[in-house]
């Protein structure tokens, strides 16, 4: 028998009365977010959700228990530095849970989560997706693959542009994972409003892609989940020029510490905040916000 995983009252009773949840990953807080910051930031989002009338449920393993939906103690833990959460994806929430370790679930570990508690809309930042020389490292995240078989929606501002775009493109349709524009028709790029990539599909409000959702989940077989990605606000876009320096001096120092697996996006997202002066900290930040905020819309739209 499969185990459910510890769902917080609020959220447990939110559901059961069909109200609006909207899952939130804890990889982003532990990992990709400066300590200190990261309190901040957690606090920000799960205010944003309630204020666009859903209930928040950040997830997370802590003591072995898969927990979707923290208190504020709990999202203490996750963001202290000492509490030295690992990352995990979904491939690591059995061993987790079977050894009693603290951890922090990436999209991937997010979305299987969600899906376990009933949960059909998750908002965060940016999505894992295939490395650039994925061809010769064969890097390419769990997240793509959990999104083909998780019928969860999932916000995101697209991808970063350290990865490489297009392929990570590909395998979302080999997945036929639908990928929906937000009142854009080109694929965003995390720190920048567009990439050279198109989206055959835009929705231009939180009930269109609610229709959508319900479309898919209603008339297609399949478990594959549906990726909203909505571009960062345009006030919080990075410099461009910034942007392409940071990426290129980033890539190499990848190379050069001969950084791996699930270290890369936090060695990246650390070069991008210390080479940016906290530019591209204030551009991660309004990006989660701005997701978790449709994110919530959507969940609303769902629960009519
Ligand atoms: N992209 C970001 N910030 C992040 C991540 C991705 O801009 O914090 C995190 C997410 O939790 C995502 C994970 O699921 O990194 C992907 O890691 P990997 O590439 O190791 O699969
Ligand atoms: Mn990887």
């Amino acid at each position: 028998m499969r185990t459910r995983p510890r769902v917080s009252t609020e959220v447990a009773d939110t559901l059961a009365a069909g109200g609006a949840v909207v899952a939130l990953e804890s990889t982003l807080l532990a990992h990709g977010l400066p300590a200190g910051r990261n309190r901040v930031v957690a606090d920000r989002v799960e205010a944003v959700v309630r204020a666009a009338g859903a209930v928040p449920a950040t997830v997370a393993v802590l003591d072995g228990r898969l927990m979707v939906g923290l208190t504020p103690a709990q999202l203490d833990r996750v963001c202290d530095p000492d509490s030295n959460l690992v990352k995990l994806g979904r491939r690591d929430l059995g061993p987790a849970i079977a050894l009693g370790t603290d951890g922090a679930t990436t999209v991937a570990g997010t979305a299987a989560a969600a899906d376990l508690a009933g949960i059909g809309v998750f908002g965060t930042g940016g999505l894992g997706g295939v490395h650039r020389g994925a061809r010769d490292s064969w890097d390419v995240s769990a997240d793509l693959r959990v999104l083909a078989d998780t019928p969860v929606l999932v916000v995101c501002s697209g991808v970063k542009s350290v990865l490489d775009i297009g392929a990570t493109l590909e395998v979302l349709e080999t997945s036929s994972v639908p990928v929906l524009g937000y009142r854009t028709d080109r694929f965003p790029a995390f720190y920048l409003r567009e990439s050279e990539h198109e989206v055959q599909w835009r929705v231009d409000d939180p009930a269109q892609a609610a229709a959508v959702v319900t479309a898919h989940r209603t008339q297609v077989p399949g478990r594959a989940g549906i990726l909203l990605a909505n571009p960062i606000p345009a006030e919080h876009e990075l410099d461009r020029d910034l942007h392409d320096r940071l990426l290129a001096t980033g890539l190499r120092r990848l190379a050069d510490e001969r950084v791996r697996g699930k270290d890369v996006t936090p060695v990246l997202l650390d070069h991008f905040h210390t080479g940016s002066a906290g530019a591209s900290l204030d551009a991660n930040e309004h990006l989660v916000l701005s997701n978790v905020a449709l994110a919530a819309e959507v969940a609303v739209e769902l629960a009519r």
